[in-house]
């Protein structure tokens, strides 16, 4: 071994991790992509050490965040690969986020670098050069933009960060049930051993068996289509079928080439209303993974009665990446439905009362989860961090779910006031903010209610003050203008009151009871 090899050998960079597992033959296609597109493995290599010189050779100080809000593109994914092999912290942000939003996480985060896409460039430059970011790139997804012309004067040798397990690569901003949103700062090691633990747990096939394809059809900006898909297929040496975003008659006709799709519950709702959905159309596929909001049980038969596979439903967070999975090998169980199946190895996953206690098998609690996948704390908020942590080191996920005889997890609700839509998190309280500050409006509710395609959605109960008069579309207009387009409720009501208990405390169950079949048969 040459001395710079074994400085690779030691170094725990997730990237370095990842390109040890590309295929010897480095001019085999990595990503084909739906406008036709094939990248090679050393495609990837090359242009993420020409991404990573680029940022060098700004002179960015040690943990430099790295902001990025742009649509999905096989390039975003590659200034992913180049922050983390050249040591900085990147920051994803929704593509739908609003400017009042930007400006909270550019300012909270204080990144030295911001891309955006071009259309935005003059209000997020604004907001990122008053917040003191030193470089505003754009990236569009038709390989335009500054990014890429700067980057492709920069050499495409690059040699890997030598990394510890702890040092910070990603902050994912996760919003809060009170105040403001918190950055969950995640390691290199948090990310390089969950991905490992799942590469074998799923059964990722290597190239002797036959290989895998991934679909990847998910966004980027989050921990199922960033972590999950993403390092999943590269540290198994994958080829990746790069959607652009979720069609499902895309998907479908992609089925036929690969063998692994990884999907929130909508997109399988979605795909059972394609009529070409059946088992020859997905022949060759071997595993479906569902995760990132509750599938229904109706969902989960339906797809197995059209396409005789049992969807492998996971649960995870933010804050620990993937946390719980149901088996893939039969020797290990069956795959429940329901259920999130076990912990996954190296995860201690309690359940607890109030106080603290551990409840006995079969009963409800708080889950609290410990290992190697926990995130290091949010971002400078270490009260908030100790809060959310138990005096023996178990994260608190906010979940309340039970285990039984068998080790299964189910999750039965939440105790954070969250509503999950599509799988996005939408925080009652942040839309409740943002309703009250709208002129005329005197007091206001959010309730998550069941949808046919979304699984959950917003419904907002307000309250007019005394003389003014509300328009329902007006408001829900109005909240358009500063909020991302998924936060929206897509119902509004204007009341006379609100229920509330004795101690004055809106009761929101009564509201989800009353407006729960607001979409029923939509
Ligand atoms: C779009 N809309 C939504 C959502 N998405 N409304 C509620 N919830 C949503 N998720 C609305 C838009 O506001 C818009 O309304 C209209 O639908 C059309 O928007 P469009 O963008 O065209 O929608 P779409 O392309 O059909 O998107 C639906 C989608 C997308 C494909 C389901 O939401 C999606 O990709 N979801 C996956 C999210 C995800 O990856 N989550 C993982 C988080 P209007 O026209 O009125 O403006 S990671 C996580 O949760 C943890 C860690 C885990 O365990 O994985
Ligand atoms: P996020 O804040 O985006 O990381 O979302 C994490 C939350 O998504 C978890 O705390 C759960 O409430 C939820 N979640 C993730 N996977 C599942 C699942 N399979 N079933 C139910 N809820 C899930």
């Amino acid at each position: 071994m040459t001395v710079s090899t074994q400085h690779q050998a030691n170094n725990s960079n997730l990237y370095a991790a990842l390109r040890a597992a590309f295929p010897a033959d480095l001019d085999g296609v990595a990503v084909e992509t739906d406008n036709g597109l094939f990248y090679s493995w050393r495609d990837l290599d090359r242009a993420s050490a020409m991404l990573a010189n680029l940022l060098v050779s700004l002179g960015l100080p040690t943990g430099a965040r790295i902001a990025v809000q742009v649509e999905k593109s096989v390039e975003a994914m590659l200034l992913y690969l180049a922050t983390l092999r050249a040591g900085y912290v990147f920051l994803p942000l929704n593509t739908a986020y609003q400017s009042a939003e930007i400006e909270y996480f550019i300012g909270d985060a204080e990144p030295s670098v911001v891309v955006c896409a071009t259309r935005n460039f003059g209000w997020v430059s604004k907001l990122a050069f008053t917040a003191g970011t030193g470089h505003v790139f754009t990236l569009d997804d038709d390989r335009t933009g500054s990014l890429l012309q700067r980057a492709a004067q920069c050499s495409d040798q690059h040699t890997v960060v030598n990394s510890r397990s702890d040092d910070l690569g990603v902050i994912i901003y996760t919003s809060g049930t009170t105040g403001r949103s918190k950055g969950a700062m995640l390691t290199h090691g948090n990310m390089l051993s969950n991905a490992r633990v799942l590469k074998d747990y799923w059964g990722w096939r290597s190239a002797e068996q036959g290989g895998d394809v991934l679909i990847h059809a998910l966004p980027i900006f989050h921990v199922h289509g960033l972590f999950v898909a993403i390092h999943g297929a590269l540290l198994n040496g994958s080829k990746m079928i790069w959607l652009s975003r979720f069609d499902p008659k895309l998907a479908l006709q992609a089925m036929c080439r690969a063998t692994v799709f990884m999907g929130v519950p909508t997109l399988y709702v979605r795909l059972l209303a394609e009529p070409g959905l059946n088992r020859e159309a997905i022949q060759g596929m071997r595993l479906f993974i569902s995760g990132s909001a509750p599938m229904l049980i109706e969902t989960f038969e339906a797809w197995r009665q059209r396409t005789g596979h049992s969807i492998v439903e996971r649960y995870g967070m933010s804050e620990t990446v993937m946390l719980a999975s149901n088996p893939y090998f039969a020797q290990m169980g069956e795959r429940r439905g329901g259920t999130v199946g076990f912990p996954l190895p190296g995860v201690g996953l309690r359940v607890t009362d109030d106080a603290g206690r551990v409840v006995p098998v079969g009963e409800v609690g708080g889950i609290e989860v410990k290992g190697p996948n926990v995130f290091k704390g949010y971002w400078r908020m270490p009260q908030k961090t100790a809060e959310e942590f138990t005096l023996d080191g178990y994260f608190r996920t906010g979940d309340v779910g039970k285990v039984d005889v068998d080790g299964y997890v189910t999750i039965v609700g939440r105790s954070k006031d969250l509503i999950i839509s599509g799988g996005y998190n939408v925080y009652p309280a942040e839309i409740e903010a943002c309703i009250n500050e709208i002129a005329g409006v005197q007091e206001s509710a959010v309730v998550g209610v069941p949808h046919p395609d979304f699984g959950e959605v917003g419904v907002a109960v307000v309250i007019a003050r005394a003389g003014a008069v509300l328009r329902p579309d007006v408001l829900l207009a109005t909240l358009k203008q500063r909020l991302a387009n998924f936060k929206i409720p897509k119902h509004c009501v204007v009341v006379p009151t609100l229920p509330r208990n004795s101690m004055g405390k809106v009761q929101k169950k009564l509201l989800r009871e009353r407006y729960g079949d607001v979409f029923a048969g939509r």
